[in-house]
């Protein structure tokens, strides 16, 4: 990313040696620390399916729910899944059994328990490439396209920090307004908006003519940015000028799929749109 800088932030002049303020504000201040691992003992659900996913409906969550309900649309019964909430804002990423199927502590987090021993993935890049490759589907086999999918799908990994934890923590949720990261962070989403715009112009879907795990990772993130309004940002962005991104977004929240996809581990908004764990079909029909 191109820095714009012109001038030094007056106020604040880093100490020599960084120190953790475990009192400091803002809306992720309970939950950030600057260590990882587990910070207390909680054993992780297991259910009857081959697949457990630990997640919550974030747009990294979503990804993953939507691959596991497009796979069962195909008809890929091993695909079934448990789905077990993981409330972020209450520390259940800390907890001793999700952290032993991610080090990392993040939502989302899968157990294939059909292999032996079992596989965990972690990474929702990674999650979507083992089930693609598991169930042979949404990722291309040919080379080239195949080439052209990871690379889409890598460039979403990489790029969407800068619209999430860059853009909306600052234009959304840092307890200050700052003009600095904002401008800063505004023109890389704005910039990302347009090289999907582009690529777009010229296909239905991101690497080609057919749906794939570079979309399914894409769209829940820059499909809420267009289509609801995410981080309250539509007009501040201009989103409905990315009018290849819209059309894309919109498409492919048509498909059944995607739209219970979406409703697995969410327990925010409407009531009937929520389904804080899922262990069956019958859970979201
Ligand atoms: N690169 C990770 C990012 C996952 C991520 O940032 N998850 C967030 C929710 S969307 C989370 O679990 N945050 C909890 C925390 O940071 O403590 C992935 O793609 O899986």
């Amino acid at each position: 990313m191109t820095d714009t800088t012109t001038h030094v932030p007056p106020k604040y002049a880093p100490p020599k040696v960084w120190k953790w303020e475990s009192e400091s504000d803002g809306r992720f201040a309970k939950i950030n620390r600057p260590i990882a691992g587990a910070t207390h003992e909680k054993e992780r659900p297991v259910g009857e399916n081959p697949l457990q996913l630990y997640s919550l409906a974030t747009p990294n969550g979503v990804k993953v729910t939507v691959m596991l309900e497009e796979l069962l649309a195909l008809g890929k019964k091993d695909a079934e899944y448990d789905a077990w909430l993981i409330n972020i804002g209450e520390g259940d990423q800390f907890g001793s059994g999700f952290v032993a199927v991610n080090p990392n502590s993040k939502i989302p987090a899968l157990l294939d328990r059909s292999t032996t021993p079992p596989t965990r993935v972690f990474e929702s890049g990674a999650i979507l490439v083992y089930l693609a490759e598991k169930f042979d589907a949404f990722l291309p086999k040919e080379p080239s396209a195949r080439a052209e999918c990871l690379s889409w799908l890598f460039w979403q990994v990489g790029s969407t920090p800068y619209l999430g934890g860059g853009f909306g923590h600052f234009y959304a949720y840092a307890p200050e307004k700052y003009e600095y990261p904002i401008n800063r962070f505004t023109m890389e989403v704005k910039r990302q908006l347009d090289v999907l715009d582009r690529n777009l112009a010229a296909r239905e879907f991101l690497s080609g003519d057919d749906y794939t795990i570079a979309d399914m990772a894409t769209s829940p993130w820059y499909g809420g940015l267009v289509l609801h309004n995410l981080y309250d940002a539509a007009e501040f962005l201009d989103v409905a000028s990315y009018t290849n991104v819209v059309r894309w977004a919109s498409a492919i929240e048509k498909r059944p799929a995607v739209q219970r996809g979406r409703r697995v581990n969410r327990v925010w908004g409407p009531e009937e749109k929520r389904v804080p764990e899922r262990h069956s079909a019958s859970d979201l029909d």
